[in-house]
This record gives structure tokens, sequence and C-alpha cells, in this order.
């Protein structure tokens, strides 16, 4: 009778199965770690349970004679691990990005007013009313000024509103007549410190 190569390699691997088992069986105080003789090779171990035995030899014989592109297994831990640390690289990234919105949410939180919807910057403000125009086409803003006696000066509020008295005369100076297009500024006649004026706007949130 005539046995066909496959057969046969069914046939040794079922003795070396048998013996194995009944070896495995007559050793069972003796631990598998123990006995091994050969350093362990994880790549040989299919069906990762820490020993190399005929279990994964019969895995083996399952797929015996098959054919296909092999794969660089260390290579591809390295991808795998490259990959990784770019994820890892990409998420502290992300936090960074994070950490700066946090901020700037804190300080808009802080402000509640948010950016500025206008900002004159600062003009030359002479005694008397001084109109000047606004580009926000709206009445519903908060208007909020400060002074400089000279450009190089500190930024103040001084008598703002307007402060009078016998001795100084009328300091300071207010904001009134306020349309859709312009604002009016009016400096007090013995005013000092208001040599320049800024007016900031911001439209007031519909709620
Ligand atoms: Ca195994």
């Amino acid at each position: 009778m005539k046995i066909a190569p496959s057969m046969l390699l069914n046939i040794v691997l079922l003795t070396i199965l048998t013996t194995s088992v009944f070896f495995m069986n007559t050793t069972a105080n003796t631990t598998k770690y123990e006995t091994a003789s050969v350093e362990y090779n994880p790549w040989a171990d299919l069906n990762d349970n820490g020993v190399i035995n005929i279990y994964d030899v019969v895995m083996v014989t399952g797929i015996y004679g098959s054919t296909g592109v092999p794969i660089n297994k260390t290579a591809l831990l390295y991808e795998v691990n490259n990959t990784f640390t770019e994820l890892l690289s990409r998420i502290d990234g992300l936090e960074t990005q994070i950490a700066e919105l946090e901020t700037k949410l804190a300080v808009l939180n802080a402000t509640k007013l948010g950016k500025l919807d206008y900002d004159s910057g600062w003009l030359t403000l002479a005694k008397g009313d001084n109109v000047f125009p606004h580009p926000l086409g709206t009445k519903e803003v908060i208007v909020y000024i400060v002074g400089k006696k000279t450009l190089g000066g500190a930024w103040h509020q001084m008598d703002y509103g307007g402060f009078g008295s016998t001795w100084v005369g009328w300091l300071g100076v207010y904001w009134n007549k306020l349309t859709e297009t312009e604002i009016t500024v009016h400096r007090h006649g013995d005013d000092e410190n208001w040599e320049y004026v800024r007016i900031m706007m911001w439209r007031i949130p519909e709620s």
C-alpha cells in the first residue's frame, strides 16, 4: 500500500502528540518551564500560553504547505512602536493646544465681554465736545473710555464724568450723544489730563 506524504506526516505528528501527552501526564508534578532545555522563543509560541509544545506544532500542521508573503516581525514591532510614539507626540501636541485654549477661555471668562468690537486707538481730545464716528451700527453697546496726558504717559480715568469746584474749575471728561454711528466725548474746560482719549466698545449680546 502506498501512503501519501501528507498522511505520513499526520501519522508521525499523531504519534508525537500521543507520546507527548503521555509524557506530560507522567510528569505532572514538574513544571513545563523548569524542564525546558532551550531558550523560549515567543514567536514560536503560536497559542501564546508561555510554552512551546505539541499544541503549537499541531497548529503548524493545520497550515502546513501554505505560502505567502513573509512578515519581518521585528521590523513590524519597530513600526508599531514608532506609530505609538508618534501618536503620543500628537496627543502631547493636542494637550498643549487644549491648554492654550483653556487659557484663552479663562481670559474671556475673566473679562466676560470678550474681544472688543471697536477700539478707536488714541485720539487727540480738544476741550468741549468731540464727535467721533464708530462703525458698530447700533446703540446697544457698552462704552469704556480711558485717557492719557501724554502719548507716552499712563492710562487713567482721572475725574471721569467730570469734577468741578470753585478752586480748580471743571476737570475730566464724559461721553454722551451716542448714536448708531457716532459718540461724543466732552472734555471740560479746565482739564489738563485728557489730552488723548481711547474709546472701546462691545456690542451687548442678545439674551
Ligand atoms: Ca504554546
